[in-house]
């Protein structure tokens, strides 16, 4: 869908003398990269062109099991998230979509939708489907499964749900279907594991031949949770299997959360891009599992190298690379909006310092096996600090030096408050 920004959702003000202050640390920057053969307009465009879709499931607080604790002025509707939106993409310029998930974003008015998200500015990006919760008034469960489940009724009624997805999702001009499942077991014996895989590419082929000729579908890997003993996609090996068996328009999504502690992402996401199935990611960070924490705030370093092997793969033009960047985080304790941006600040950041990587002296010290001086030159751009690079970037495009300090001073939260009424603590999650 084409869009155009007609309205700032808020004024962003610098101080004067915190704008002096940023032009001397960028230029000061710029100098020290060029001597070191580095161009920073370069690393500027490049972050320009960088582009990540926001999940509409993030905006309002999360919830664990046991609790939930919402703060004032979270959206509600489907409309209230888009401004929301807006008003992330305006900060950083890198977020110009929304990830829709359906039956969570159900809507009557999507004409009206539609209007107001030209009027926003913002597009849609990939449709994900739910069927890992029932639903008010659902015929059949979920309990035991949907794709995998061995009543053909529930499976049809999941196969149904897609579907519709793919319908709201052609409406709103997405490419690309998320699926993720909750299917599996909790005991041995529950299920049959080869019979349940099966069931799950079997529905999957189906729900594969009713997308439009353009468009993807994504399969999304996840080790546990809900299921403690065996998730049917458990992990990026069957995710592959099902993407080689629908065709060449699936692809594999990398949620970063989606891996036990101390497995190598990075790796993963090489052997996904070298058989051209990486469809893209869920960003987020975790310390342990799925805890879709704010990118960055535990491993940063694993993010510059997951960074980096897409920007070699940009740059060896490496064929069916498109991949699909977004974000998929739960918000128990932050605000919601400022850890968005915090996220989108330090995507921004591993991104120029990704693209900072000498790959020709990368390649010339892997010839020679200089171990030292390989992960030196990787080390070198990893720990270049390139905020007043991000900065002048978003600065250029008309948004702000420090996004999460120009969204405290624009008061648009209080406005928030004032506007969307206040939900009850202790409500159930709005999502897992
Ligand atoms: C899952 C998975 C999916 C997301 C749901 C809310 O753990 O990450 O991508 O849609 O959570
Ligand atoms: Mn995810
Ligand atoms: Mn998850």
């Amino acid at each position: 869908m084409a869009t155009t920004t007609h309205i700032a959702p808020v004024t962003i003000e610098l101080d004067p003398a915190a704008e002096r202050d940023h032009g001397r640390d960028y230029s000061a920057l710029a100098e020290r990269l060029e001597r070191g053969g580095r161009d920073a307009e370069q690393v500027i465009a490049a972050v320009h062109g960088f582009e990540i879709a926001l999940p509409s499931w993030a905006f309002a607080t999360g919830g664990t099991r046991f609790g939930r604790f919402p703060g004032a002025g979270e959206p509600h509707t489907l409309r209230e998230k888009m401004e929301d939106a807006a008003l992330v993409h305006q900060l950083t310029v890198g977020t110009p979509r929304l990830s829709l998930h359906i039956p969570w974003d159900e809507t009557q008015d999507l004409d009206e939708i539609l209007t107001d998200a030209r009027r926003l500015g913002i597009g849609f990006d990939a449709v994900n489907s739910n069927t890992f919760q029932d639903q008010p008034g659902q015929p059949l469960s979920y309990k035991f499964g949907s794709f995998s489940n061995p009543n053909a009724a529930v499976r049809r009624q999941a196969i149904e749900h897609h579907l519709r997805v793919i319908e709201i999702g052609k409406q709103v001009g997405s490419k690309a279907l998320s699926v993720w499942l909750a299917d599996g077991s909790n005991y041995p014996g529950q299920m049959s594991l080869r019979g349940s895989f099966e069931r799950v590419r079997e529905c999957l082929q189906e729900v594969y031949a009713a997308m439009p000729d353009d468009w993807r579908l994504f399969t999304e890997h996840k080790p546990y949770e809900p299921a403690f003993y065996a998730t049917v996609v458990q992990d990026w090996g069957s995710s592959l299997l099902l993407a080689q068996s629908l065709g060449e328009r699936a692809q594999c999504l990398v949620d970063l959360g989606h891996h036990l502690p101390s497995e190598n992402i990075e790796l993963v996401v090489a052997r996904l891009l070298g058989v051209g199935k990486l469809a893209g990611f869920h960003f987020n960070d975790s310390k342990y599992g799925d805890d879709d924490l704010t990118a960055g705030s535990i491993n940063p370093y694993t993010l510059f190298l997951i960074l980096h092997e897409l920007v070699l793969a940009e740059r060896e033009r490496l064929p069916g690379f498109d991949p699909a960047y977004m974000i998929d985080q739960s918000h128990n304790l932050k605000d919601p909006i400022e850890s968005l941006l915090q996220t989108v600040d330090q995507l921004q950041q591993a991104y120029a310092k990704a693209c900072l990587v000498d790959h020709e002296e990368l390649a010339a010290h892997q010839a020679t096996g200089d171990a030292i001086m390989a992960e030196r030159t990787l080390k070198r751009a990893y720990e270049t600090d390139v905020r007043p690079l991000v900065a002048e970037a978003r600065r250029r495009r008309g948004g702000a030096v420090d996004p999460v300090l120009a969204f405290r001073s624009s008061g648009y939260r209080a406005r928030k408050a004032a506007e969307r009424p206040t939900v009850a603590p202790g409500a159930a999650p709005t999502h897992l």
